[in-house]
């Protein structure tokens, strides 16, 4: 009798790790690591006020302003701190980075260091812990490329997305899911709450290349670049504009909760670069945020871009720099792109310097 009906995390580790008869297992244990992170920031979050948790984090006589001059929420702290407990011990990392902390963490002197840096967001959409929607933890797996070094520092997170050994998030909705992928597609596990184990429950995500559902904060469209403007208003347009079919809108505030929607059905998230402030190349950090969640979008078929540029080709020279992200349905993605092309090739044309003039001014 099988009195397991799904395979647990750690069975679903265990059978990836056979591809690899070299492993050592670090890969294995940082994982399982991470996920124990991500239990102890469910029951958090599941308490809620019930334990005091909701609310700002009090520091001093103040509140606490973190790196990204974000005000810092009780469970901000609280799971940037489970994530540097579950994980600094095990040997597996050579170091850290958070969205939480300006600087690299350090493994203390007293724990063996490992071959892998692990780069989180400890808790993404805080906005919307206070009115218990949905929110995530995100995390991105990179090689130590200089084993020698005792100390990491910033430029050895400094790897394009597409250079990630795995990438992940927890979302903390109705149930709370381990989202994974290893380079070999994307799973989904369930936390069963009895058991306290992942149980996997997607063994197989796959984006629809087509959608009728677009999510962007419509609050910022004064600020948008043309392009943007272009595609919002096509498919506001519905089935009486050019796209000839009527779309659906979506915005939650909380990227976890909106890259799963669409792993779930397909649909496109956008966080332009935009006009509103012009000294950000856009809200969302690449390292913690765009790089893992689109290693997932297109380990699942779907595409990410800034619109200019393949998002995971970009090479960071920043730890908390922010890029405009544009993530999905790849037909879409690609859509939205070909906008962007156009209006540069506009541009172009238009230019003074290399108008119909020739290439240089009369
Ligand atoms: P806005 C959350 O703070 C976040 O980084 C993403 O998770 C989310 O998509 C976005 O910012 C929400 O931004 O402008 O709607 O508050």
């Amino acid at each position: 009798m099988q009195i397991l009906k799904k395979t647990t995390l750690t069975q679903y580790l265990i059978e990836e790790r056979r591809r690899y008869p070299d492993a050592d297992g670090q890969f294995n244990a940082l994982i399982l690591d991470v996920a124990l992170a991500c239990k102890a920031i469910s029951a958090a979050v599941a308490q809620g006020e019930l334990a005091n948790l909701h609310g700002n984090y009090q520091e001093g006589d103040g509140e606490s302003i973190n790196i990204q001059g974000e005000t810092q929420k009780k469970l901000d702290v609280l799971s940037n701190d489970y994530f540097i407990q579950m994980n600094e011990w095990g040997g597996n990392l050579a170091g850290m980075a958070s969205e939480e902390m300006e600087a690299p963490y350090q493994i203390p002197k007293h724990y063996p260091k490992g071959k892998y840096l692990l780069v989180f967001d400890p808790l993404d959409g805080s906005s919307n812990i206070d009115v218990n929607v949905s929110i995530g933890s995100i995390f991105s797996i990179l090689r130590q490329k200089n084993p020698a070094k005792d100390q990491v520092c910033d430029e050895d997170f400094f790897q394009p997305g597409n250079e990630q050994v795995a990438a992940g998030y927890a979302l903390y909705g109705p149930t709370t899911m381990l989202v994974l992928s290893v380079g070999q597609g994307v799973v989904g596990f369930t936390l069963d709450r009895v058991l306290g184990e992942f149980m996997l429950t997607h063994e197989k995500i796959t984006i629809n290349p087509d959608t009728q559902e677009f999510a962007i904060n419509a609050s910022n469209s004064r600020f948008w670049e043309p392009p943007i403007k272009r595609y919002i208003a096509e498919c506001l347009e519905g089935e009486t504009g050019p796209r000839g079919k009527n779309f659906n809108m979506r915005w939650i505030a909380s990227m976890v909760a909106e890259a799963h929607r669409i792993l779930m059905r397909g649909g496109v998230f956008m966080y332009p670069r935009d006009n509103k402030d012009p000294s950000k190349a856009g809200k969302l950090r690449l390292l913690y945020e765009a790089c893992p969640i689109g290693f997932l979008i297109e380990q699942a078929g779907g595409r990410i871009s800034t619109g200019r540029a393949p998002l995971l080709e970009i090479q960071p020279d920043n730890l908390h720099q922010r890029i405009g992200v544009i993530l999905g349905s790849k037909n879409e993605v690609e859509r939205i792109e070909a906008y962007h092309q156009e209006d540069l090739n506009e541009e172009t044309d238009a230019s003074p310097l290399f108008g119909n003039k020739g290439l240089f001014r009369e």
